[in-house]
């Protein structure tokens, strides 16, 4: 049963906010712009098609962890839970979970998109009849409220798969961490999943794929900012550019101009370097350990983690 309070998707992106972000961004030095733009209709798109690339190992190995060790994972997390998914999205990896966890249990996918909020709970509700579902449209990087669920329950925890959590920078990360904390509390749980570090040919090439659909997903940004705020990117002048940072354990997304240029936006000027980048992602990889220490700094205690036989991804649990 989906309960539906009166939802209000709080405007995350107006034209105003999109364009200031931008502007800030293309002003700094270097130049950057946020990654949270990336997922317009067209890019969410391109996203799922990433997904499916032979290069691109996130998704499907997270997908056959689920698989392999979701009754573990549901043991763990015991009856009476309220399952707290964080950018549920189209809640893909979801059905693995819910099936496993012993019943009494409540779902609750916040996402910014109420749209694809609401299809995929309804998609989980007629899957799962016996699950009280409870959709929440709101930022999960910012705070918000959790819902009342019918029944009591004994605890919460947090379901943030995707490795989401690597685009965040180490001190965000361990603030949204300690933010998700507080969200289930002492007795709480947060099931996560994240990227581990491996040699830089994987990496490189599952952000620089063949087919150059993440090429095209970087590019769609600039295509985004021509259409909603009246810029004149030539996208052919621009050269998608991933790159593994090895001192900072993370892959990065450049769009490189080709040539001197000057872009247009709004009124405003921005000009380029022959060769200058704007960064437009962060993509940061783990060990185990790491992750154990950034989850511990934001009060969390390392409960047990599931990899896969190649040690590509992986998913821990973690308490309060
Ligand atoms: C959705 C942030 C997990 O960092 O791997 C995929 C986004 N960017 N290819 C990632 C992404 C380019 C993805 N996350």
């Amino acid at each position: 049963m989906v309960s539906q309070a009166p939802m209000q998707c709080p405007s995350l992106t107006s034209r105003e906010q999109f364009l200031r972000d931008v502007l800030a961004g293309l002003r700094a030095s270097p130049k950057v712009l946020p990654s949270k733009y990336f997922y317009d209709q067209r890019g969410s798109q391109l996203f799922d098609q990433i997904c499916e690339l032979p290069e691109y190992y996130p998704t499907r190995t997270e997908v056959a962890i689920m698989q392999s060790h979701a009754s573990a994972m549901g043991d763990l997390i015991g009856p009476n839970s309220m399952i707290i998914e964080l950018g549920s999205g189209s809640s893909m990896k979801t059905g693995w979970l819910l099936e496993n966890v012993p019943r009494p249990l409540c779902y609750v996918p916040v996402d910014i998109s109420g749209e694809h909020l609401l299809e995929a709970a309804d998609r989980i509700a007629d899957r799962f009849a016996d699950i009280e579902v409870l959709p929440v449209c709101a930022d999960f990087s910012a705070e918000f409220e959790l819902p009342e669920a019918d029944t009591a329950i004994d605890r919460r925890v947090a379901y943030f798969p995707g490795s989401t959590i690597g685009n965040f920078r180490p001190a965000p990360a361990r603030q949204l961490l300690a933010g998700i904390a507080k969200l289930v509390g002492p007795g709480g749980g947060l099931l996560i999943g994240f990227d581990l570090e491996k040699d830089r040919q994987t990496l490189e090439a599952a952000y620089d794929d063949a087919d150059q659909v993440t090429a095209a997903f970087n590019k769609n940004l600039l295509r985004r900012i021509n259409q909603e705020l009246g810029g004149d990117f030539a996208l052919e002048q621009f050269r998608h550019r991933a790159v593994y940072n090895e001192s900072h354990r993370r892959v990065e997304m450049h769009l490189v101009s080709r040539v001197q240029q000057v872009v247009r936006i709004d009124g405003a000027t921005v000009p380029f370097a022959a060769g200058e980048s704007i960064r437009t992602e962060l993509s940061h990889k783990y060990r185990p350990d790491s992750f154990a220490r950034l989850a511990q700094s934001a009060g969390f205690t390392p409960v047990q983690l599931w990899t896969d036989p190649k040690q590509l991804f992986a998913v821990g649990y973690y308490t309060v």
